[in-house]
């Protein structure tokens, strides 16, 4: 498992420039034991990356293109992101893959290329409530992770994220999640051997200061990946506390 854990919010479509003051009041709050990540929308990554300037808060973004540059109206490059401050890239996020019809494939490339830039990618994965129900969360997942991942462990992250869980409230059982996330482990150990057994491993869908002890203490947990009760500086401190 990874060596410190990792909370990262994901502010989704929310935030216009009154929202940096949670960005400086987390810069500006004592450091603890996780490493903390804000992924902002694009539009406030470069004030958000001055905010937390010379703080131990990393910027990151939502999505990003996988090619360097080009005729894609629209479409973010990594060179692009680093440009405005960040360091970090979500990929392959649940609502993207729905939204706007990401494919494994797809996911795969923009992770190698973000990975290639020197940006760290966060991969996410995670079954349907369906999918659950039907019995096929392993299998999903491992189609997933054989899908979307880089070829190479470097600059991995893995966020694991039911799509049931996500802004709904309810959480899988504790042995739902480690469940899951020692299967994401194995396979990450065995593609990729000794830097799979670091690759943190986060758990995402509704975690909040509530629960946020009790998941983070669970094997291969390595962090959280976390969007509403990322929204405020006191709900998102106090989720990066639990560590
Ligand atoms: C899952 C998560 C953040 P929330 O999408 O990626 O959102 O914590 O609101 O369920």
């Amino acid at each position: 498992a990874a060596a410190r854990k990792m909370i990262v919010g994901n502010w989704k479509m929310f935030g216009t420039a009154p929202m940096l003051a949670e960005i400086t009041a987390i810069a500006a709050a004592p450091a603890g034991n996780a490493k903390l990540a804000i992924c902002p929308p694009f539009t406030l990554i470069e004030r958000a990356a001055r905010a937390a300037q010379g703080s131990a808060l990393a910027i990151g973004a939502q999505d990003v293109h996988a090619a360097d540059k080009g005729a894609h109206t629209g479409c973010i490059s990594t060179a692009m992101l680093i440009d405005s401050g960040a360091t970090l890239v979500i990929v392959g996020h649940s609502e993207r893959r729905a939204d706007n019809f990401e494919t494994d494939a797809q996911v795969k490339a923009k992770a190698t290329a973000a990975v290639t830039a020197g940006l760290e990618a966060i991969v996410c994965i995670g079954e349907t409530e369906a999918q659950r129900d039907n019995g096929q969360t392993l299998t999903v997942i491992e189609t997933q992770l054989a899908g979307s991942l880089p070829d190479a462990a470097d600059r991995l992250v893995v966020a694991y994220e039911p799509v049931w869980a996500i802004g709904t409230g309810r959480t899988p059982t504790e042995p739902q999640v480690a469940e899951v996330h020692a299967a994401i482990r194995a396979h990450l150990e065995k593609r990729f051997g000794a830097p799979g057994a670091a690759t943190p491993i986060l758990y995402g869908g509704s975690v909040k200061p509530e629960n946020a002890a009790n998941l983070l203490g669970l094997p291969n947990v390595d962090g959280a990946l976390v969007g509403g009760a990322s929204l405020t500086a006191a709900s998102f401190l106090a989720i990066a506390a639990a560590v």
